[in-house]
This record gives C-alpha cells, sequence and structure tokens, in this order.
C-alpha cells in the first residue's frame, strides 16, 4: 500500500484537488515543479512576517526564536510556514526520537505495540564494502529494506487513533511526551496561540513512492485549535487547499526542519502530501539514522484535542 486514507480519498472522482494530487504523485514521469511555491528559494517573492517568542528554546533543539521567520497564504488565512527552525543537532535529535523512542513506549504503530525499537540496522552492515557492484548508496538501501523500521508507516502519541471510523479512542491512551508538548507550545506561540497543549500526534513515516491522500482533520473536538506540523528527512511537496476539494491547491515544498502550522480557516482545509522528492545521491553517511532519512521523511503532526 503506497497511500495512506485510501478509504477517504475517492481517486476516481473528478475535482481541483484530485487532479493535482494525481499530477504530482505521478511515477510515468517526474511533474513539473515550476508551480510549487518555494519559501526557501524564491523567500523574496513572498511577504514575511518576524516571530518571537520569550525565553531560550535551544533545549527544543531551536534556532532563537528572534531568527524565525513565518510565511503565509493570502488565499488561506491561518496557514503558516516556519522554514527550518531547528539547529543541525535539533534535526537529528528530533528525528531520531522520531524512529526510536515514539514508536514504542506504548505508542500504537501500523506494525502494533512494539517491546523495543524497531531501530536494528547495524553500521557494520551500512558500512561494509558493496559486493556484486552495488554502490554504497543501492547497498545501504537494500540494507535499510531488511530492517523493521523499513516497515514504519505511523505511529500515535496520546489518543490511539481509529483509522477506520476516524475517530480516536477515549481509553489505553500512551502518556503523552512532555518535549512534544512544549515545542508545539513555542511554535503555537511564536504565531500568536497561547496556552496550547498538545494531546494526540501521529508521526507519520514515508518512503519515497508513498503520499497521504487529500483529507481534512476534524477528529479532534474542539477544531479551532491549531494543528502543528513538523518534517523531517526528505523533502516533499505539500498540497494545500480549501473547505472542498473543489478549490485548486497551492503545492508547497516541505524540507527537513520545516514546520507548517494549519490555524483559522486553514485548519479545516483540505490537505494532501502526493510526493516525497528522493534526491537519489550517497549521502556520504554511514550513520544509520543519516541512511534512513536518506531515504525517508518524517512528519510529526501535532494536535490538541479539547479545550
Ligand atoms: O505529512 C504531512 O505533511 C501531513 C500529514 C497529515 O496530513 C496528517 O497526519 O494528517
Amino acid at each position: 500500500m503506497d497511500s495512506f486514507y485510501l478509504n477517504e480519498d475517492s481517486e476516481n472522482e473528478y475535482d481541483e484537488f484530485t487532479a493535482l494530487f494525481k499530477y504530482y504523485k505521478q511515477k510515468v514521469s517526474k511533474p513539473n515543479f515550476n508551480e510549487v511555491i518555494d519559501f526557501k528559494r524564491n523567500a523574496d517573492r513572498f511577504a514575511k512576517t518576524l516571530l518571537s517568542v520569550p525565553g531560550d528554546k535551544r533545549n527544543l533543539g531551536l534556532k532563537d526564536v528572534s531568527t524565525w521567520e513565518s510565511y503565509q497564504l493570502d488565499n488561506c488565512p491561518g496557514f503558516h510556514f516556519i522554514p527550518d527552525p531547528f539547529t543541525a543537532e535539533g534535526k537529528n535529535k528530533w528525528s531520531r526520537q522520531c524512529v526510536e523512542d515514539y514508536p514504542c513506549d506504548q505508542n500504537e504503530t501500523n506494525i502494533g505495540f512494539l517491546s523495543e525499537t524497531p531501530w536494528k540496522i547495524s553500521n557494520e552492515i551500512l558500512q561494509s564494502t558493496p559486493k556484486n557492484h552495488l554502490s554504497r548508496y543501492s547497498k545501504q538501501l537494500k540494507v535499510l529494506k531488511t530492517t523493521p523500521v523499513w516497515k514504519l508507516r505511523w505511529a500515535t502519541l496520546g489518543l490511539r487513533y481509529n483509522w477506520n471510523t476516524k475517530e480516536y479512542f477515549q481509553s489505553g491512551c500512551s502518556t503523552f511526551p512532555a518535549e512534544v508538548n512544549d515545542l508545539s507550545c513555542v511554535i503555537a506561540s511564536a504565531i500568536g496561540w497561547k496556552n496550547y497543549k498538545a494531546e494526540v500526534a501521529i508521526v507519520n513515516y514515508y518512503h519515497v513512492g508513498t503520499n497521504i491522500c487529500p483529507h481534512t482533520d476534524h477528529s479532534e473536538k474542539d477544531l479551532s485549535c491549531p494543528l502543528v506540523s513538523v518534517s523531517f528527512g526528505l523533502p516533499a511537496i505539500f498540497l494545500l487547499g480549501g473547505q472542498t476539494k473543489d478549490t485548486k491547491p497551492s503545492a508547497i515544498m516541505v524540507r527537513s526542519g520545516d514546520v507548517i502550522v494549519m490555524s483559522g480557516p486553514s485548519r479545516l482545509a483540505y490537505h494532501a502530501v502526493p510526493r516525497i522528492i528522493d534526491d537519489d545521491v550517497d549521502c556520504g553517511s554511514a550513520d544509520p539514522l543519516d541512511v534512513y532519512l536518506n531515504h525517508t521523511r518524517i512528519n510529526l503532526n501535532v494536535r490538541q484535542f479539547q479545550t
């Protein structure tokens, strides 16, 4: 299965959102990215706001908050894009937690409840000299595909989620990581939302060729609280539309460390990730985490459930 939320998406329907989703998702030929909004490469084309939050947040792996910028889109009020507010160490720390810690600790995953980290890639295997004319890159990918971590698609933190009914289970929740709450509070507060309380998160793990279909996140009790979304690893195309799939979405380039906040009217906007962008180069590292992130995108998607 390479798509999440297949039952919600009507792939045979024709609407503006589905049409663009299919365009960016296509495998036959590489889509053209000319229309993709790239806040990093074309920053001068977009209005930006400087953000600030008092206090030193370096313990959360964040750069000085007075250096953060936020971009918004006229056609989708409440949407904020904060280009990579993390330090390099911060990105490493958060992605490692997403792979090593969050899939266990009584958090449910698509491969069940894990008693230990699925992270089992030996440095030795990754560093060993490639045989049979395989480049190191191909060898690393081959090894990765044999490890449990490759099977991870999602993990839920806090309240468990019923993917069929799209409701949260009220019981059997795991302890929500305090640090994820701290991180989300700083981000929410930077866009002016005080008293955020993160209660649920879905960690999505995407390999090249996988995607998440058009959907809205409407299962939370209080839909006025922002959704905070943080990405690590491979870049991706993120589609952001309107309240129905008849609105043509904007395509936005999301890279490692970038943060998206969906608040106000954008909180219930259709969105999707049709394509993970494969750099297709040897990352030059034998650190298993670097190798994993060279083939994967991680998205930590945080919500407040109720007021
Ligand atoms: O991966 C992303 O950027 C979006 C994930 C998402 O939409 C979700 O978890 O509901």
